[in-house]
């Protein structure tokens, strides 16, 4: 029997919470969970060289299906090797499937049970997404985690919509499984959806499941809903989900949300929040964020953040790094990114330690009486 690409080891669960501590083999590294995955929509996480990525200690990143097709094309991705060769990264890879980007980004879509027609947001050209379409761009890309081809309903959407909308999210995901050509050395990864109704989302997860497949995301959260339902929504729906299996919450990564993720049992998430923020010059610290663009950082010759081990905070002040920001030096995004990236791998390295020493809940609510004190 070979063994299955990606394989999921449970190693603890806290005493009082929800959290899981794990590991996930993967064909390209062990990834500790629960784990944050940095955004590489175009094969790069943005401003950082990969030697970059692997200092701050990330092992997964996410990209982009629906971006690497449009450009420069999976048939170029395949030919310089695949993904990982193609970027030089040698840590895991996951590629979401375009389920999302094709319903936020193109414009002008028509979805049928067939898939998607679509036109890209670069050229105009008319193009259409099937399961059969996706997992071929993912078998050529060559991620270790490949997710299946879903459609993520936006909030509010009736019932019936969310009803039809299910169905055939359920449907691509049997078609995914069919039409995926390397099972041994991709994994691919189920998506939960079914809106904000619960008895739709325990649907998803019972079908899903019943694929046996090495993990389940759940997706069509954090889309416009407010947090305490977000957080009911995945209260709910984890626990569905097979427990020796991963489960990831797709674009989701902000400080709050990841802890209120793993207290609700999830083991994998991605978001662009810190690389995204870091971009128009906004920094995740102990104390909350911090717009280090604002007038006064100006003379502020501490750190980004004063507990802060980056190789950015050992050396840089804030009024250097505004300076750089203020004169659109390049310089600027590269640092606030690549502390960004380092604060979040940090809190998640520092709950697994707290879940394996059965005290998340502890460390949870230390992390937010530090955390809501903003801007300091
Ligand atoms: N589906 C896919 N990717 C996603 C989502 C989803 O529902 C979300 C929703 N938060 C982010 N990225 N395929
Ligand atoms: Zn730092």
């Amino acid at each position: 029997m070979i063994q299955p690409p990606v394989r999921f080891e449970l190693l603890h669960r806290d005493r009082v919470t929800g959290a899981r501590r794990g590991r996930l083999h993967t064909p390209h590294g062990v990834i500790e969970t629960p784990v944050f995955m940095p955004v590489g929509t175009q094969a790069t996480v943005k401003t950082m060289a990969p030697w970059e990525l692997t200092e701050v200690g990330a092992g997964i990143i996410l990209s982009n299906t629906y971006h690497l097709h449009l450009r420069p094309g999976e048939d170029l991705v395949a030919a310089a090797g695949g993904l990982h060769r193609f970027m030089d990264w040698p840590g895991a890879i996951l590629t979401d499937s375009g389920g999302f980007q094709v319903f936020s980004l193109a414009p002008l879509r028509k979805v049928t049970d067939d898939g998607v027609a679509f036109r890209s947001h670069i050229d105009g050209s008319l193009r259409f997404f099937s399961p059969e379409s996706v997992m071929r761009i993912e078998n050529a890309l060559g991620a270790d985690i490949i997710m299946a081809f879903d459609e993520c309903p936006p909030y509010p959407s009736s019932r019936a919509y969310l009803e039809t909308s299910l169905r055939r999210t359920l449907d691509w995901a049997k078609r995914c499984v069919r039409a995926h050509q390397r099972p041994h050395e991709q994994a691919l990864f189920g998506i939960v959806q079914g809106g904000d109704q619960p008895d739709l989302r325990r649907h998803a997860a019972l079908e899903l499941a019943a694929l046996d497949l090495p993990g389940y995301a759940i997706g069509g959260l954090s889309v416009g809903e407010s947090k305490p339902l977000m957080y009911e929504l995945l209260a709910f729906t984890a626990p569905l989900l097979p427990a020796d299996k991963p489960r990831y919450l797709m674009g989701v990564g902000s400080p709050e949300d990841l802890l209120e993720g793993v207290e609700r049992g999830v083991d994998m998430f991605d978001c662009v929040l810190p690389t995204r923020i870091a971009r128009n010059g906004t920094v995740l610290t102990r104390h909350g964020k911090l717009v280090v663009r604002n007038a006064q950082y100006a003379r502020d010759f501490r750190p980004l953040d004063e507990t802060c081990g980056c190789r950015v905070c050992q050396r840089f002040t804030r009024a250097y790094i505004r300076h750089l920001l203020k004169a659109d030096e390049v310089l600027g995004i590269r640092l606030t990114t690549y502390h960004n990236v380092y604060f979040l791998l940090r809190l998640m390295e520092e709950m697994r330690r707290a879940i394996e020493e059965d005290r998340f809940l502890s460390f949870k609510q230390s992390f937010y009486r530090d955390f809501c004190v903003a801007d300091r």
